[in-house]
């Protein structure tokens, strides 16, 4: 397994990338998945899309163990929301491309998942509460989609505009 660097912003034509489903779950997609659990335990971060290591597949980890506790990895191949609760929640997001900044983000409360799992087998999952909220945001990856693009413009112009000053600075 290796630890992968994480695309951040200003690095949108990355990010803005619609990922393609996967036609099979083989020993590539295991590994790419592997490297990508790696380097979320590494981040740290609950959850990663593949494009976020520069892979534009639809492929996506999440863990939401405690640190205390014994590790819960979740691989997740072609995710598709088939049923989304009309009760929203709201949850403080943050995303590993978008280091060090938070908001609070309103999405439907509870989802329901179809999607390929490690043996490349269809499951079926009803999640909520922060399981929800996150696979709703790895998901959004997967479309191109930041959880900023989920708050007022004014928000989002000003952290897309400090990313690209940092960068313009060096200091990316
Ligand atoms: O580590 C992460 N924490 C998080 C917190 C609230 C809502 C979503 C997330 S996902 C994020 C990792 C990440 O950027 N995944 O794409
Ligand atoms: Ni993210």
């Amino acid at each position: 397994m290796s630890i992968i660097p994480i695309v951040t912003l200003p690095d949108e034509k990355t990010l803005r990338e619609v990922s393609k489903p996967v036609e099979t779950v083989d020993a590539q997609v295991r590994k790419l998945w592997d490297d990508m659990l790696e380097t979320m335990y590494h981040a740290p971060g609950i959850g990663l899309a593949a494009i976020q290591i520069g892979v534009p597949r639809r492929l996506l980890v999440i863990d939401l163990s405690k640190e205390d506790e014994e590790k819960q990895p979740l691989f997740v191949a072609n995710p598709e929301i088939t049923w989304s609760s009309e009760i929203q929640s709201d949850y403080e997001e943050g995303c590993l491309s978008i280091p060090e900044y938070y908001e609070m983000v309103t999405r439907p409360a509870e989802i329901r998942l179809r999607y390929l799992d490690r043996q490349g087998e269809p499951r079926e999952m009803h999640a909520t509460g922060l399981m929800a909220t996150c696979l709703q945001h790895e998901i959004d990856h997967l479309n191109g989609v930041l959880f900023i693009d989920h708050i007022s413009r004014l928000k989002r112009d000003r952290v897309l505009k400090k990313f690209q000053k940092a960068q313009k600075l060096g200091k990316l």
